[in-house]
């Protein structure tokens, strides 16, 4: 079951199960407008599966504008979860190279803050680049959606865009190199129902468009994070309330070469197999 944010035509934000590839029912003569009580509920899977069944209107997923699949959640990410990650890391950065790799190792997991749910850019919006960065890259990651209790409800697609230099020059400057104008995206839907096993099965791909060619490619599996996803939960649950729950990214494997840098009107292409793609086109900011 996938569950959406869409604008419908008089500009109203509705909440939208996709049917199928072409799709959407509009549970708003149900009662159901928000997602925060779906995701709150003991079981969202069985509660909409009872509501997809009422004669509810249908929407045309082509004729409508997605928004970012969150409310008020705040969006978090775990960094260093891919042994991928780690190696690239240490390699742009001497000064340090040495807390990549103790944290990859370490009992507790690198997680920093890294967006507001009305920052966070929707699928078909523009993601940014920094203007005072020379070296942009996206992070292509499966996100977990937590519920106030810290309840994996389900998965959806993150990208964390980052600007590499400045975070190679000093870690310290890593809010800066995470968290600016349209560096978080989220979408396209919320998948529900499926366990960290079969997740673990999924591809993450990620392909970058210049005037329509392709100029790179990567693919990942969410089989290679390192941590546990019920770890990574509820050590972000530790000593911290999230009354509206959370959601959290889980680290990139694919890191695109040095030598490959962002630029504007760029498309990024996130593909998570069981869950769906995820576009944004880039824009400096
Ligand atoms: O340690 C810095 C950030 C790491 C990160 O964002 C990632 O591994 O995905
Ligand atoms: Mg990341």
């Amino acid at each position: 079951m996938k569950l959406c944010r869409f604008k419908n035509k008089s500009g109203q934000v509705c909440i939208g199960l996709v049917v199928d590839d072409s799709t959407l029912l509009d549970p708003t003569p149900a009662g159901i407008t928000q997602l925060q009580p779906l995701l709150e509920s003991d079981n969202p899977v069985a509660q909409l599966d009872q509501i997809a069944k009422k004669n509810l209107p249908r929407v045309a997923l082509a004729e409508v504008q997605l928004c970012a699949p969150v409310e008020r959640q705040e969006i978090w990410a775990a960094g260093v979860t891919y042994l991928r990650s780690k190696t690239a890391r240490m390699k742009e950065s001497d000064f340090s190279a040495n807390a990549y790799d103790k944290v990859y190792a370490a009992e507790r997991p690198e997680f920093f803050f890294k967006s507001l749910a009305e920052k966070v850019v929707a699928p078909g919006e523009t993601v940014g680049i920094r203007r005072d960065a020379k070296w942009n890259a996206p992070e292509p990651e499966l996100a977990l959606v937590l519920n106030s209790k810290g309840k994996i409800v389900g998965h959806t697609i993150g990208n964390d865009m980052s600007s590499r230099d400045i975070e190679g020059e000093n870690l310290l400057y890593l809010p800066q190199a995470k968290i600016y104008t349209g560096s978080c995206a989220l979408g396209p839907w919320i998948q529900l129902g499926a366990d960290e096993a079969a997740a673990r099965n999924w591809k993450i791909r990620l392909n970058i468009r210049r005037n329509g060619e392709s100029v790179f490619a990567g693919e990942t599996s969410v089989g290679q994070i390192k941590r546990r996803f019920e770890e990574l939960a509820s050590f972000l649950f530790r000593s911290q309330v999230f009354p509206y729950g959370a959601v959290l990214l889980t680290g990139t494997g694919i890191v695109p070469p040095e030598t490959f840098t962002l630029q504007e009107r760029d498309m990024v292409e996130i593909e998570i197999t069981g869950i769906g793609w995820l576009r944004n086109t880039v824009k400096v900011v």
